[in-house]
């Protein structure tokens, strides 16, 4: 069960050949995802030839193989967890009740919204993320786009599989659907705004992986909790493949700050742009950029939809069968940061309707801690500088905070002050010029851009000057 089947058209390990009409069914849509691919996917990449790792099995334990690819000839297919045998429903009304092999009829809607939600973000990353291999600082950069682009794809294919398989008609509506709203299109966009933001840059692609994919990792984290069984076992493989975008994130952003460093100090500089460096400043103001649109996908502080959710049994809390309370959280109460008087305030509210904030909160804490890790690389080089991540309120779309203005530790602020202000906190149309006049191309074996470091090691134990990236 554990072990993959690659002879089959779509590889599985859910015995797709044991259902006719769902296998059937996918391939009929197979055709219309690699056509997607093709125009929306990673511009020029059919004739590369990527040293990509595929999932072989999905036992902790070697799961990954790793060779040379050809792009679009990548197997991507259906890869659930393993079964845990007798798995129960751990919070909500249905607590301790048999974890769901079907979808319970009447959760139905609220099951399907979740993952079509969950869905639409794994393509739009990837159209999000189109042209960036042509300005790659590096081969080990360029494969690590596309190894993210390919699981991304992948985790389509996961949702996919779970509205076909048992949402019948209308999951196979929403399975079109989910290729024909594009990121940033101003006609059917992507449902949430994070995903129709441009990432025009290498700067940004590591702040997408560090910030975005981490909502990924508490989202996946959420949902792996479900009562309903197929959802909770394919976030949880999906997880499996998160850390290494998470980690692809965190390392560059790390190799940038690294470079930045090594810069100013060779040219005895303040101000690393005079020495063809990023300048932590303008590295400050993408971290308050991505790390403010991210904090937007949680969604509203107080959220009946995700009381219900949880109530239900569909979605729960990160880590949940950790934490020690009595998981049905009808008594309990939570701190939230809300808008009061003018001011952000901490006002206690019902557990049940905090469940949204509090794994935002989850959230903020984890993303702290790789900012921490950058300080001490800047401390280390003895750079008087530190980096920080801006306050919640700061750049909100979604939420209490919506609609107002504040500064970066979340004074609030007129329409005015803000205009006057924010060039300091958000990046000019001017940084995103100097960002983008270095992004200049690095195909040759073992070099990288000037503006950023080489990383500690390889993948998969290949050295730095390996070929990750075959032109033909
Ligand atoms: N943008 O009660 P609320 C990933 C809407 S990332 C636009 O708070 P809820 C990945 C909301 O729809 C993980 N609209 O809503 C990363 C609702 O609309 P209606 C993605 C928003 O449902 C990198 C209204 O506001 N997975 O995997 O509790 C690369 C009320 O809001 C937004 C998921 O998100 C927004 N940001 O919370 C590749 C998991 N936020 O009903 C991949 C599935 C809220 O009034 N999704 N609204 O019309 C969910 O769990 C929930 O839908 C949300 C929203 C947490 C997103
Ligand atoms: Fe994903
Ligand atoms: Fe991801």
């Amino acid at each position: 069960m554990n072990q993959i089947n690659y002879s089959e058209k779509i590889p599985n390990n859910v015995n797709l050949d044991d259902n006719r009409r769902l296998q059937r069914a996918l391939e009929q849509w197979q055709p219309n995802y690699l056509k997607w691919w093709e125009e929306m996917g990673p511009k020029d990449s059919s004739n590369l030839e990527v040293y990509l790792r595929t999932a072989i099995s999905v036992d902790s334990q070697g799961w990954a193989h790793f060779g040379h690819v050809k792009m679009p000839d990548y197997r991507w297919g259906i890869f659930l967890a393993p079964e845990e045998e007798g798995r129960k429903i751990n919070f909500g009304i249905h607590k301790g009740e048999d974890a769901w092999q079907e979808v319970p009829g009447e959760y139905r809607a609220d099951l399907r919204r979740l993952i079509v939600t969950q869905g639409d973000t794994e393509p739009a990353s990837v159209e999000q993320q189109r042209l960036l291999a042509q300005t790659a600082p590096s081969l080990y950069d360029r494969r690590n786009l596309y190894q993210v682009n390919v699981e991304e794809g992948r985790h389509l294919w996961a949702m996919v599989y779970l509205l076909h398989a048992y949402f019948g008609r209308d999951g196979r509506e929403e399975a079109e659907a989910l290729l024909t709203r594009h990121s940033g299109d101003p006609d059917k966009p992507r449902i949430l705004q994070a995903f129709n933001e441009d990432t025009p840059d290498w700067l940004a692609f590591y702040m997408f992986t560090y910030f975005q994919d981490r909502d990924g990792k508490y989202q996946l984290s959420a949902l792996s909790e479900s009562g309903f069984d197929p959802l909770a076992r394919t976030c949880k493989f999906m997880l499996t493949e998160e850390a290494h975008h998470m980690f692809v994130g965190e390392t560059g952003v790390t190799r940038v700050i690294q470079r930045t460093c090594e810069l100013m100090k060779e040219n005895k500089t303040d101000n690393a742009r005079t020495a063809g460096g990023i300048d932590l400043q303008t590295i400050q103001k993408y971290i308050n950029f991505h790390y403010s649109i991210c904090l937007d996908l949680f969604g509203q502080e107080i959220s009946t939809n995700a009381a219900n959710f949880y109530t239900e049994g569909v979605k729960g809390r990160f880590l949940e069968t950790k934490i020690e309370d009595d998981h049905v959280l009808t008594s309990d109460s939570y701190d939230v940061l809300e808008l009061k008087d003018g001011k952000p305030t901490l006002v206690e509210e019902p557990a049940l309707k905090s469940i949204n904030e509090r794994l935002r909160n989850d959230y903020i804490a984890d993303s702290q801690r790789g900012v921490d890790r950058w300080n001490a690389i800047i401390k280390k080089q003895g750079i008087d500088f530190e980096l920080s991540l801006p306050h919640q309120a700061f750049n909100r779309g979604i939420g209490t905070f919506a609609g107002h203005r504040f500064s970066n530790d979340g004074k609030p602020l007129s329409e005015a002050q803000w205009e006057q202000q924010k060039d300091q906190w958000v990046p000019t149309d001017e940084d995103f010029a100097y960002v983008a006049s270095l992004m200049k191309p690095v195909t040759e074996i073992g070099k990288v851009a000037n503006w950023v470091a080489k990383p500690a090691r390889g993948i998969n134990n290949q050295p730095f000057d390996f070929e990750y990236v075959r032109f033909d």
